[in-house]
């Protein structure tokens, strides 16, 4: 591809090692851009188990209905498909109520993957039913196992860093572990707060591309994305902060028309789906899947 813009004189893109990248001279400066914080190939869901009425809640918001929450999830794996996904679809694990919400259990890295250990103790062992999966996919494979604890939901891949939020279930040992198995593949690891009042780091935001974050005021206030463009969420739809950037397509929930539309007004282009059960229990969009692309 060659594009001139007045920013842009010269752009190609090439895949190495199923990574695309793009090379293009900006400024005066060579860059280097891989869209690996988005672009995936693949995303592993796992199916919600009866249990879920069980699941760990921060406030009394009713109990979650299974039968809709399963057709939520249908709908959620369709979007992930439609964004191009190759979805791997795991069982419903019955004596663990919150393990549809698979991203805690897991951080994918393009060069390896590496097991989280869960803060929350009813979800500690759900770890042992992800780590085969990604072992099939991934040569490295790492496991948190000291006496620090994280949860993945607590950790934002951007581009130029990771983002981890200490709160509740990820604390500062946590981190440091984590960052020592990533600092392996390169990686900068930027440890930030995740506000009392919020479960986990990306309750309250995401990543909308290379350098833009949507998020809630009341995170955005804390200063952790001072290096970033900022989207705020519309007043009174907080709940919309975690969506998932995959690929193309930004997947977020369906009940929040203003951040939607504030979206689709920046150009992102939007696929929705419900979400008002996983809600009742803390969860979102991004929790439900794990979303990579395994090193060739
Ligand atoms: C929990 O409290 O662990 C679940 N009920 C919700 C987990 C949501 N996960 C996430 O934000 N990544």
């Amino acid at each position: 591809m060659i594009e001139i813009s007045s920013r842009t004189i010269l752009s190609f893109t090439f895949s190495h090692k199923n990574l695309y990248y793009d090379i293009y001279i900006q400024e005066g400066i060579l860059c280097l851009m891989s869209y690996r914080s988005y672009n995936f190939t693949h995303a592993i869901t796992r199916k919600p188990s009866k249990a879920v009425v069980r699941g760990l809640t921060s406030q009394d918001r009713g109990v979650p209905d299974f039968k809709l929450m399963n057709i939520h999830h249908i709908d959620y794996v369709k979007a992930l498909k439609k964004a191009g996904a190759n979805v791997i679809e795991l069982d419903a694990l019955e004596e663990f109520p919150d393990s549809t919400f698979v991203e805690d259990t897991a951080l994918c890295l393009p060069e390896g993957a590496v097991i989280m250990k869960p803060g929350a103790p009813s979800r500690l062992k759900e770890v042992n039913y992800i780590e085969p999966q990604l072992s099939e996919l991934y040569r490295e494979v790492y496991r948190i196992e000291g006496k620090g604890t994280i949860e993945a939901g607590d950790i934002l891949t951007t581009e130029s860093e990771i983002l981890v939020g200490r709160s509740e279930r990820t604390s500062a040992e946590g981190v440091s572990e984590l960052k020592e198995i990533v600092s392996k593949w390169g990686y900068k690891v930027t440890e930030v707060i995740t506000p009392p009042e919020i479960l986990h780091f990306k309750t309250d935001c995401s990543l909308l591309n290379n350098d833009t974050i949507l998020s809630t005021e009341r995170l955005a206030s804390t200063g952790c994305f001072e290096n970033y463009n900022i989207i705020l969420t519309c007043d009174g739809e907080e709940e919309a902060a975690n969506t998932v950037r995959y690929n193309e397509w930004i997947i977020m929930p369906d009940s929040f028309i203003n951040t939607t539309k504030r979206l689709i007004d920046c150009g992102f282009k939007v696929l929705r789906v419900g979400n008002t059960e996983c809600a009742k229990i803390d969860g979102g969009m991004s929790c439900l899947s794990l979303r990579f692309t395994p090193h060739a």
